[in-house]
């Protein structure tokens, strides 16, 4: 922290633009070595100003330069941000010369590791801040977004605060024995503070499989026997012809992938190999990846034939996904009918978009799409975060089950085991090690 740190904090490559972000205690009197143009002692924070990059007497760019005074900063830091022209050739030169005049290379995600150790955010802020980075689709980028607001903050925050005020009322009550009967108030007190408290964070973990959803997007695998409109449908929705359409049956031997978005989500397709018995070698790892799919997709669609009648191979397939991923969708509408179509089965085709459309519906209804979004997109999508929030919540169910069968010391202990499982969340409890794997994920400049 007594460094001053510096990197690029734009993409590297051509573009028109880039910032060089400086950092620390000597932001500024290393600008001032480098800057020919204003004095930039007589600026004020929060200014751009116009003027050079020099290297001795070697002009090196033409430039903009910020002024940010501490503490009103990213990092509560004195920072400098450096606007050059875009290039890898010049923004290296200049940051080779902040370099040069004591700045040290920031390690990825230090100037928001600065921001949390200054106390500016908090832990579950600064990770919002990577998945904003890192977000995928309009969804994800709200969910990040309010996350950097602090909703999420704000909810554990709550939380824990209620979890304190118990650990008070256990205390004085511990620390108070003269009056009778404490434990059987404490246990009134205790068990519907503790219950709700519990409903809360079920509520939290309860979306974090939306939030799922919403940063790495729906898996959705196109399985059925071989011929039945898989790639078809597949280029369908990406709009291009993506897989290789013929009417010769095992056409597609291998995975084929492509993404689309819908309503603001990330649907991720992988169309495979049609499933039969083969002797085919190249086919047969087609087939054996294809079962594969089918247990990491978010949603499976089994592709029958409307001109076919179901065989048993079809409904070996059906029962081999289970009911909450599966979608059974009969292509070639067109064609005469010779299936028997059960009320679960979505009907369409590939020769228009009716069967692309229908099956839109259904997977929007699958996954209850609509109700995610009519949510207050308050999502904890962070691995960490949720393995703490469960741990949280384990130490709280272990108090409600002892509330009557222990004393009140030990309950308390559990109830203050869930106390600091929330600030490791917020980042209020934490070790050194956590901060560096954790900004070890970030980009270097951010
Ligand atoms: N009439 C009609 N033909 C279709 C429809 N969808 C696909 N086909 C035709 O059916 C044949 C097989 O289509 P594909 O999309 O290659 O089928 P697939 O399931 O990927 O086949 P494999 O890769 O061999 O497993 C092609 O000749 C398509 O033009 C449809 O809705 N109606
Ligand atoms: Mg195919």
């Amino acid at each position: 922290m007594e460094d001053t740190i510096c990197a690029i904090s734009t993409a590297k490559g051509v573009g028109a633009i880039s910032i060089i972000r400086i950092s620390g205690k000597d932001a500024f009197n290393i600008i001032k070595k480098i800057y020919k143009g204003k004095d930039l002692d007589k600026v004020l924070s929060n200014t751009i100003n116009y003027g050079y990059i020099y290297d001795k007497d070697e002009l090196i760019d033409e430039v903009l330069v910020s002024i940010l005074k501490a503490p009103k900063t990213y990092t509560m830091e004195d920072i400098v941000e450096i606007n050059s022209h875009g290039g890898i050739n010049t923004t290296n030169r200049i940051l080779e010369l902040v370099l040069e005049h004591g700045a040290r290379l920031a390690e990825p995600g230090e100037f928001t590791k600065r921001a949390f150790l200054n106390g500016r955010i908090d832990l579950t802020k600064a990770e919002a801040v990577n998945d904003l980075i890192n977000a995928k689709s309009n969804l994800a980028r709200r969910v990040a977004l309010n996350n950097i607001k602090g909703d999420l903050y704000n909810k554990i925050k709550a939380l824990r605060n209620d979890i304190g005020k118990l650990m008070a009322n256990i205390e004085v009550n511990i620390d108070y024995p003269e009056y009778e009967d404490i434990e059987v108030i404490t246990n009134e007190v205790l068990k519907p503070e503790l219950d709700k408290v519990k409903e809360e964070i079920n509520k939290i973990l309860k979306n974090t499989k939306n939030a799922k959803l919403i940063n790495n997007g729906i898996n959705i695998a196109l399985i059925g026997r071989p011929n039945t409109g898989k790639s078809s449908i597949l280029n369908k929705f990406l709009d291009e012809e993506k897989a290789i359409v013929t009417e010769i049956p095992g056409t597609t031997r291998d995975i084929v992938e492509g993404s689309m978005t819908l309503d603001g989500f990330e649907l991720n397709f992988i169309d495979t190999a049609g499933i039969r018995e083969t002797s085919d070698v190249v086919e047969k790892i087609g087939v054996e990846k294809s079962k594969k799919a089918i247990d990491s997709a978010d949603i499976v669609i089994v592709v029958l034939n409307n001109s076919e009648k179901l065989t048993k191979e079809d409904e070996e397939l059906i029962n081999l996904i289970p009911e909450n991923k599966r979608i059974i969708f009969v292509n070639k509408s067109d064609l005469p009918n010779k299936l028997e179509i059960k009320d679960n089965y979505i009907i369409g085709n590939t020769v228009n978009y009716d069967g692309i459309d229908n099956l839109k519906k259904a997977i929007k209804e699958k996954l209850n799409l609509d109700n995610i979004m009519l949510n207050d997109m308050t999502y904890m999508s962070n691995i960490r975060e949720i393995d703490l929030l469960k741990k949280a919540l384990d130490s709280i169910e272990s108090a409600l089950n002892n509330l009557y069968s222990m004393p009140i010391d030990m309950i308390e202990i559990d109830i203050t085991n869930a106390w600091n499982y929330l600030g490791e969340i917020t980042g209020e409890v934490y070790q050194d090690e956590l901060l560096d794997i954790l900004f070890s994920n970030f980009c270097v400049g951010k």
